[in-house]
C-alpha cells in the first residue's frame, strides 16, 4: 500500500509543470531548513559558560583578560562560572574578588591552588589591600587566599552544575589546577572522576601556553607558563580529553596592548583596578603583549575569524617544557595562527573589551578641585 501511494505521488509529481515542481521543491527545502537555522541562531546567542584559570600574580595581562571576560558577560557572550588561581599568593584571590566586585560580580566563586602551587612575587596584588581614608580602594570580601576554597573543588562544582558539552575553560597560567582536576576523585559535586567530568562537561580548552614558531631566532623557545610546571602541562597535553586551542607565545607578542589605552580609556572612574595593576607592573608608556587576552577572545568567539587555526595534531610537552606539535588528522590540538592582516582587528577587539566599563554604576573621576582627589592620589 505504501509503495502504491508513493508510486502515485511520484507519477503525479512528475506530471506537474516544471515551474510548479521547482516551487514545491524549494518550499520543502526552505521549510526544512528553518528549524535548523533557528537552532543555530539560538545556540549562538546563548552565553558561553566559562571558567577562567589564571596565574594572576606576575604579569598584568591576566588582569586585562579578566576585565575582558566581564565585558563579554555584559554583552551576553559568556557567563563566568568561576575563577581559579594557579599562582600561590595570599593576595591573588582577594585581588580577583576585587576585580569581580568592581564589575558587579562579587559572588563568582574563586578557588586557589594552595600548597604545591608556583610561588612568585607580585607588583600589583597589593592593590587588594590599599585603603583610601580607611576604606578599601577596591572593595571585596575575601581577605586572604587562605580562606578561599581549593581550586579542584571549585572546578568540579562549576563543571557539575552545567549542561553536558557546554563549558569553555580558559587557562592562561600554569597547568597545575587543571592537571589536579584530571586526577580528582568522585566527591559531593559529582560521582565522576575528574577526567570523566571534563570529558562530559567541557566543550573546549583555550589556553595560553607554549610556542609554535621561532621566537627571535630561537627555534626551541621554552615558554614561561609551561616551564614553571612542566609535569602538570605534560599531563594536561596528553590526557585532557577535549579539543585544545593553544595560543603560543608568538601570538600575544605580535599584539602589543597600546599604552595610550591605559592612559586614556580607563578614566571613567577615579581608581581602576586594571589600569592601576598595569601601571604597577610596568609604568607606561609600555605596550605589554596580550598573551592571555588572546585565549579569552578565542575561547568566547572561536568562529569570528580573529585567528586562523593550525591543522589538527598533537602537542607533546617535552621534559624541558618545549611544546612540539605534530600534525595528525585525529589529534585534539590546534594552535592559533595570526596573519598580519588579522592583527589590527584582533587588537581593536582586545582594547575595546578590556576597557569597557562595568554595566552598573561606577563612581565618576574626582575633579582636580575635589578634596577627595588628594586622598585618592595616595598610593
Ligand atoms: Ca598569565
Amino acid at each position: 500500500m505504501v509503495n502504491d501511494l508513493t508510486g502515485v505521488f511520484r507519477s503525479s509529481f512528475a506530471t506537474l509543470r516544471c515551474p510548479l515542481r521547482y516551487l514545491i521543491v524549494m518550499t520543502l527545502l526552505v521549510v526544512g531548513m528553518v528549524p535548523i537555522r533557528c537552532l543555530n541562531a539560538a545556540e549562538s546567542k546563548r552565553p558561553v559558560p566559562l571558567i577562567f584559570d589564571t596565574d594572576i600574580c606576575g604579569d598584568c595581562d591576566d588582569v586585562l583578560a579578566l576585565g575582558m571576560i566581564h565585558a563579554l558577560q555584559t554583552r551576553g557572550a559568556c557567563r563566568l562560572l568561576a575563577v581559579t588561581v594557579s599562582a600561590d599568593h595570599e593576595l591573588a584571590a582577594p585581588f580577583v574578588d576585587a576585580v569581580n566586585t568592581f564589575y558587579g560580580r562579587g559572588k563568582v566563586p574563586i578557588g586557589v591552588v594552595g600548597a604545591g602551587g608556583v610561588v612568585s612575587d607580585s607588583r600589583y596584588l597589593a592593590l587588594a589591600d590599599v585603603r583610601d581614608g580607611g576604606r578599601q580602594r577596591f572593595p571585596h570580601q575575601l581577605a586572604s587566599g587562605k580562606s578561599a576554597p581549593g581550586a579542584t573543588s571549585v572546578l568540579r562544582a562549576a563543571l557539575a552544575s552545567q549542561p553536558d558539552g557546554s563549558v569553555v575553560v580558559v587557562q592562561v597560567g600554569f597547568a597545575t589546577n587543571l592537571a589536579r582536576l584530571l586526577d580528582s576523585l568522585p566527591d559531593e559535586h559529582s560521582p565522576l572522576s575528574g577526567e570523566e567530568l571534563v570529558r562530559k562537561k567541557v566543550k573546549r580548552l583555550s589556553l595560553m601556553a607554549g610556542a609554535f614558531q621561532t621566537i627571535e631566532g630561537n627555534a626551541h623557545y621554552l615558554e614561561y607558563n609551561v616551564v614553571k610546571d612542566v609535569p602538570s602541562c605534560r599531563a594536561l597535553a596528553s590526557r585532557w580529553p577535549t579539543p585544545m586551542e593553544w595560543s603560543g607565545f608568538e601570538v600575544g607578542i605580535a599584539l602589543p596592548y597600546p599604552a595610550v589605552s591605559i592612559e586614556r580609556d580607563f578614566g571613567y572612574v577615579t581608581h581602576h583596578p586594571l589600569a592601576e595593576a598595569y601601571v604597577r607592573y610596568i609604568p607606561p608608556p609600555h605596550n605589554r603583549p596580550t598573551w592571555d587576552l588572546t585565549s579569552v577572545l578565542q575561547g568566547v568567539y572561536p568562529d569570528r575569524g580573529y585567528f586562523d587555526l593550525s591543522p589538527p595534531g598533537s602537542v607533546v610537552v617535552e621534559p624541558d617544557g618545549f611544546t612540539r606539535f605534530t600534525p595528525d588528522p585525529a589529534g585534539r590540538h590546534r594552535y592559533l595562527i595570526l596573519r598580519p592582516e588579522q592583527a589590527p582587528r584582533v587588537l581593536e577587539a582586545l582594547v575595546q573589551l578590556a576597557s569597557q566599563p562595568p554595566s552598573g554604576a561606577v563612581s565618576p573621576p574626582a575633579r582636580p578641585d575635589d578634596p577627595g582627589a588628594a586622598r585618592s592620589a595616595s598610593p
